[in-house]
């Protein structure tokens, strides 16, 4: 069970000349990790949300030759008014919480701290987030550590880093939850762990940051590493039942690599879900070997009914012929389903929501997601949608607006057929229809707090 791995470009510290460096250190500097909570009121940044993955791995690279504190705002950690305990702020960004990242980087930058910005929205918009930081890291931090953390030390900061090659993933250590775990606020964490396989996804959705990001490379860790990560949670916890849930962009690409991970997890007992493409779902034996390696949930971008709709988004992994014996095959294993849904493209129309809502019905989609297409800055959704794009107000970039007028339906009609959808799927009945006979779990609690948002959706909330 050997994978070829990509060639090593450069070690994290190849040399051992930072390791020197930091020795050098007459004390080391303390670093101060924040995830911002944004300030939308819709289900995207509320309820248990899992242990921030990319704050964690920031802090295990930096945890070993800097002091690190972490705080997460989502789980009511508060961010400090006063940083002079800390000579780095380093704070992660998405567009929805982009504002709230900003003001805590300008405070920061008022006190003379050094601060630094990471993250999928920074690392589009480097040139704004400049103005509010000293360093803008673009992608991982991995691929830039070695200049970064030297230049940390040192004091000569660079306005942005950006490396040329991605490092391999076989040099990601494996990430210490301790830092985030450390918070007293750390129990309202989702239990599920996250853990990564692969990176990337070339598929190349013109609504996607990721394929910007890192284009059309694809990496993935060697097999024992990511179930040598599985085992040490099983010994740590004391149980062989752990839930992991990969935060892979798209974890099957290589099938061969994702079968052969689910054999090998098969093996070790664990739980886990997944975001998976559709792009051979629908053979049965990936379901099975899936089902049996301990899959309870995955969550699947079906995107769209509409056939229009999916060309336009140059989403080649959907074809819409397979959509229903993709649900049969998992459905079959027990493998419940999450399922993404957009709207608001210039192809949509009112059949778009029946077709949808047809679509969940018969094939009884566990828990399906509803969201209105948000042009994110750096995709090239955002370059032909700029025109026509009705604000630049960060907050608002939660997936829950309206953000432009779509072409064959006026934006307040897109918007009561989302509330309606969300209803009409979401009604008790609709529920029980959807969901009878189906394991009492936190697929259950969902759907009732579905029920709850859906009810209290304004049209006015989306504009
Ligand atoms: C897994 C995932 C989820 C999971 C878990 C999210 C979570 N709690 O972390 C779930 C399913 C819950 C989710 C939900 C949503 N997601 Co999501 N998600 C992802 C995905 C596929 C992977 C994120 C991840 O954890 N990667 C692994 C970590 C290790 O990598 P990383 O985040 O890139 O971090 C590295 C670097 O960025 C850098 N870095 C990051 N922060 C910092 C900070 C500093 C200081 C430094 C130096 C470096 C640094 O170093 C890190 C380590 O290498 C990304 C795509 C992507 N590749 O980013 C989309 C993505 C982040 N999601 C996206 C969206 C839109 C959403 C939703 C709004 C969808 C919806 N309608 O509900 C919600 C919003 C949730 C929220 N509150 O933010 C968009 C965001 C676009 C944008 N511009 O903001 C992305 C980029 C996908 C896309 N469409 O392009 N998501
Ligand atoms: S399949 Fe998913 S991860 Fe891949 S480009 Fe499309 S939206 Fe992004």
């Amino acid at each position: 069970m050997s994978h070829e791995v990509p060639a090593l470009h450069h070690n994290l510290d190849s040399d051992g000349s930072l390791a020197r460096l930091a020795s050098s250190q007459t004390r080391r500097k303390k670093w101060l990790l924040i995830q911002p909570k944004s300030v939308t009121n819709m289900t995207v940044d509320s309820g248990r949300v899992s242990m921030p993955l990319n704050l964690v791995m920031v802090a295990t690279l930096a945890g070993r030759i800097f002091d690190i504190t972490m705080i997460d705002e989502r789980i009511g950690d508060v961010v400090p008014e006063d940083f002079s305990g800390f000579d780095v702020v380093a704070v992660t960004s998405r567009t929805l919480n982009a504002t709230k990242a900003y003001s805590i980087g300008d405070r920061a930058l008022a006190q003379n701290r050094i601060v630094l910005f990471g993250g999928v929205h920074p690392t589009m918009l480097h040139d704004e987030a400049a103005s509010h930081c000293t360093s803008v890291v673009y992608g991982e931090i991995e691929s830039v550590w070695q200049e970064l953390a030297s230049d940390v030390i040192r004091g000569t900061m660079k306005g942005l880093y950006r490396s040329g090659n991605l490092q391999p993933m076989t040099a990601m250590q494996r990430p210490d939850f301790g830092y985030a775990l450390q918070s007293r606020n750390a129990k309202r964490y989702a239990a599920r762990i996250p853990i990564l396989a692969t990176k990337g996804c070339p598929v190349g959705c013109s609504f996607c940051t990721t394929p910007v990001v890192y284009g059309k490379s694809y990496r993935y860790r060697e097999l024992d590493l990511v179930l040598d990560e599985m085992r040490y949670h099983q010994e740590r916890l004391g149980k062989r039942e752990v839930t992991f849930s990969f935060m892979d962009d798209n974890i099957s690409f290589r099938p061969h690599y994702f079968t052969d991970l689910l054999d090998a997890m098969g093996k070790l007992g664990v739980r886990w879900n997944a975001n998976i493409s559709m792009n051979f779902l629908h053979k049965p034996e990936v379901a099975e070997v899936a089902g049996r390696s301990g899959c309870d949930l995955m969550s699947i971008g079906f995107e769209s009914l509409n056939p229009d709709v999916l060309k336009s988004m140059n989403k080649g992994s959907n074809r819409l012929q397979n959509y229903e014996t993709a649900v049969g095959n998992l459905h079959r294993n027990g493998i419940a389903i999450q399922g993404y849904f957009m709207f608001g493209f210039d192809d949509d129309d009112e059949k778009s929501f029946q077709s949808t809502y047809d679509f969940i019905m018969k094939n009884r989609i566990e828990f399906p997601v509803f969201s209105l297409v948000t042009p994110f800055p750096g995709t090239p959704f955002f370059e032909e949608m700029k025109p026509r794009i009705r604000h630049f107000d960060w907050d608002r970039y939660d997936t829950f607006h309206l953000m432009y007028e779509p072409k064959k339906m006026a934006g307040g009609k897109l918007i009561e057929n989302f509330i309606k959808l969300h209803r009409e799927v979401y009604k008790g009945g609709a529920i029980l229809k959807r969901m009878q006979g189906k394991p009492l779990n936190w697929v259950w609690m969902a759907n009732l707090a579905m029920n709850r948002f859906a009810a209290r959706l304004k049209p006015e909330a989306f504009l």
